[in-house]
């Protein structure tokens, strides 16, 4: 009998520290044996010309939401997770959304429901905090994040919800106690909706509307409002989603300042522009491209390539929020050909991120290879609390693998997705490198564009505190 469920032979290894070639054996779904030449496995893969890296972990995907007052999600756990393998991912953190009014542990219940036995890679949940009453503050979240949901997810936006000053601080307050890290979507509430109403005013209704009802100044005053309460409380913060320099700016000042503020910046940020939101003639199309923050500009490429190479971003993330374009439920349903305002804002992105990481970031030289396992896995793992379980390649992790032809020329295209959006906004775009094999805790669940995992693989996962979500200690408060 072999020492080894599988054995994968001959592959260059890459972490986030190292780059080596070895062979990697498997045993019960764990990382048994890295070594330059292990005996033979029940089951072997040859990865000879091919980069092994660990798993995909994305850190910031909505899945079944009951999503910002608009339609119905393009995924649920079955689709999006499936899509996620195919892009060589092993591990998502979608959210749970307290609807107004509802208790957040009968919000986390119903996303389990959806999500066991639905999933084909494993899983946490972030909690997104809509309504702070004592009762979640005081019960509901700290039990919650002592079970394992070690992170909010807090909105500066959105009417249903949006948390205002007060509401924040109570927030960052009850993390600080608990131990969680908050990630905060940093758009200011008054300004767009001004901005909004102005531009109606004035006709402008198209969906590229969306992206100046919006424009990074919104951004930056979130972000520095989010810093600011962060620093009064002591508060470690991850702003997600950055678009451009003006954010990026404002957590550059605050980590340079020793605060412990975090950054998360995400494909379409380095890839889309404000542009792709006129569609063909400032008409429906541009529809596709809508998401919050909007995609900015080429200098904003340059500015967030600048933070991914500086340290200002630990996590580079899709933000996969994948809404149809066509029919009644999608981006082009009859209430939102009436104005931007009604177009639910979101992207589908998770089976693109890391080939466009990949060719724009490792291809062209910005970032190194060992660059690009941080962003995509490592450091997602360490600032969630799943590290070092996920997110590495060594004994005793979890036999989450991704195989990466880094010659492989392929264009990104609906037809190849396994996502339920019936569109992708990277559709055309040519990249080199690209996932051939996907292994799960030792399963190959994904290869060649084709998913032999099942349904149900998946598993949840509890998550340890975040080392990053330990206060700095020197709060004003009393
Ligand atoms: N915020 C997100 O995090 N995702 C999509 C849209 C949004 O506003
Ligand atoms: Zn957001
Ligand atoms: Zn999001």
């Amino acid at each position: 009998m072999s020492t080894f469920d599988l054995v994968i032979r001959g592959g260059e290894i890459v972490t986030a520290a190292d780059r080596f070639r070895a062979d990697i054996g498997v045993r019960d779904g764990r990382i048994a044996a890295v070594a330059d030449r292990l005996e033979k496995g029940a089951r072997e893969i040859d990865a000879s010309g091919l980069l092994v890296m660990p798993g995909g972990i994305d850190s910031h995907v909505h899945l079944a939401q009951p999503a910002f007052g608009g339609p119905k999600m393009a995924d649920g756990f079955e689709t999006g997770t499936r899509s996620a393998i195919a892009g060589g991912n092993t591990t998502l953190l979608p959210f749970a959304l307290q609807p107004r009014g509802a208790s957040l542990r009968a919000s986390v219940n119903e996303y389990h429901k959806q999500a066991d036995g639905q999933s084909y890679c494993d899983y946490g949940f972030h909690l997104i905090v809509t309504d702070p009453t004592p009762s979640v503050l005081g019960q509901e979240l700290p039990a919650l994040v002592a079970d394992g949901y070690s992170s909010f997810k807090v909105f500066m936006t959105y009417d249903a919800m949006v948390l205002n000053d007060r509401q924040l601080l109570e927030v960052f307050e009850c993390a600080r106690g608990c131990g969680a890290l908050v990630m905060v979507h940093c758009e200011g509430y008054d300004a767009i909706k001004f901005m909004t109403e102005r531009l109606e005013a004035a006709g402008k209704m198209a969906p590229y509307y969306h992206a100046l009802s919006r424009p990074q100044v919104v951004e930056r005053e979130a972000a520095h409002r989010a810093i600011s309460h962060g620093e009064l409380l002591d508060t470690p913060i991850m702003i997600v989603h950055v678009s451009g320099r003006e954010a990026m700016e404002q957590i550059r000042w605050a980590q340079q300042r020793g605060l412990k503020v975090y950054g998360e910046t995400c494909t379409q940020y380095v890839s889309l522009t404000a542009d792709d939101l006129k569609g063909l003639n400032m008409d429906e199309t541009g529809s596709k491209y809508v998401c919050s923050p909007p995609p900015r500009d080429r200098a904003s490429w340059e500015a967030i390539w600048e933070g991914i190479r500086t340290g200002v971003f630990q996590t580079f993330s899709s933000d996969h929020c994948p809404f149809y374009y066509e029919g009644d439920e999608g981006k082009l349903n009859p209430k939102a050909r009436t104005g931007f305002r009604w177009v639910p804002n979101g992207i589908p992105g998770v089976e693109a991120r890391l080939p466009i990481l990949f060719d724009r970031g490792v291809n062209q030289g910005r970032i190194t290879i060992n660059e690009f396992v941080a962003l995509t896995s490592t450091n997602h793992a360490k600032m969630y609390g799943l590290y070092p379980r996920k997110g590495s390649i060594g004994v005793g992790f979890d036999a989450d693998i991704v195989l990466w032809d880094p010659n492989r020329r392929e264009t990104i295209r609906q037809e190849i997705m396994h996502h339920g959006s019936d569109y992708t906004p990277y559709e055309g775009m040519s990249v080199t490198g690209w996932p051939v094999v996907t292994i799960l805790r030792g399963k190959v669940v994904a290869e060649e564009g084709r998913i032999v995992g099942q349904m149900g693989d998946g598993q949840f996962l509890q998550r340890d505190l975040s080392p990053y979500a330990k206060p700095a200690g020197r709060t004003f408060l009393p």
